[in-house]
């Protein structure tokens, strides 16, 4: 891949010569689309957001130095049989010495990443703050119970509890959703409660409630954006949240016991622009600020 930014990988924070356990993140790439139902091209967006990783500063919005955080990206984890292959992230996962960021692909590859927390969580609270037009409940869909539609149903099943999982963003459903939708006791914020109720009252209200949790994972699918902000995705939905809605999620999660963040559907050739990677990459390294933040201020 040529390189013609500014700066060395993830703004600067790369570091070839360390080691996971020597880091704080590791980056890895899961490009892999075959599980999504509608249009694909979310494989090549691990390629695209590590190119324009070159062009970011060490500096978060509110100016939060991120040059004191190092990065170890492992490159990409290859999926041709998800049935066989899941079991390479979840292993990797599972086993990290350092906190995960991962880049999908569709959202069926945050199934794996799951369990992978999951088992390195066990015995303790896990939680999920999932940011998504979409629950992705389905227990069965386009013929697979493996599918991007289905990525949360399989979390509830390998033992994360309804009610540490928060919902932000929601604005499609699936019939086969609607019973673990209303019963189940997740907690769900749609897009349409966010325009009522204001990002910062949302953020307070998942706040408290994944403060109960011992870990907190972010699975970010980028379609809980507004398509005006984020077109390049499988299934664009109409009436999504802002930029700013999303950013200011990010911030509200400081002093939550995060463990990871995974950034999927992001579909380069959908979006010539390329505002879709860039605003995956932005969403990564305001996540890194919290992190940031967090360990200036132990
Ligand atoms: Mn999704």
């Amino acid at each position: 891949m040529a390189v013609d930014g500014n700066h060395k990988m993830w703004g600067d924070l790369h570091r070839p010569d360390l080691t996971p356990e020597q880091t704080d993140f590791s980056i890895i790439g899961i490009p892999f689309d075959g599980l999504a139902s509608a249009r694909k091209g979310a494989a090549s967006a691990p390629e695209r957001i590590r190119y324009w990783s070159h062009h970011v500063t060490s500096f978060s919005e509110d100016r939060t130095r991120l040059k004191d955080l190092t990065v170890c990206d492992l490159g990409d984890i290859n999926i041709t049989l998800p049935e066989s292959d899941f079991e390479l992230v979840r292993q990797k996962v599972a086993t990290l010495p350092n906190m995960p960021i991962i880049m999908g692909g569709d959202h069926s590859v945050t199934i794996p990443i799951l369990q992978g927390q999951r088992l390195r969580y066990k015995d303790q609270r896990l939680g999920v703050l999932w940011i998504d037009a979409h629950p992705d409940l389905c227990d069965f869909f386009d013929g697979s119970k493996l599918s991007h539609a289905n990525t949360m149903r399989r979390a509830l099943e390998f033992g994360i509890e309804p009610h540490d999982v928060c919902m932000v963003g929601l604005r499609s459903w699936e019939d086969q959703e609607i019973d673990l939708i209303e019963n189940s006791g997740i907690h769900v914020y749609t897009a349409a409660d966010v325009a009522e109720r204001g990002m910062k009252n949302v953020a307070d209200s998942v706040y408290n409630i994944l403060n109960d949790c011992d870990a907190v994972h972010i699975s970010l699918d980028i379609d809980c954006l507004d398509p005006a902000y984020a077109p390049g995705t499988g299934i664009p939905e109409f009436g999504g949240l802002s930029s700013r809605d999303v950013l200011t999620l990010i911030k509200g999660t400081q002093g939550l016991s995060l463990v990871g963040l995974d950034v999927v559907e992001i579909a380069p050739p959908l979006d010539p622009s390329e505002s879709t990677v860039f605003a995956g990459l932005k969403i990564i390294m305001e996540y890194m600020a919290v992190i940031a933040r967090m360990k200036q201020s132990q």
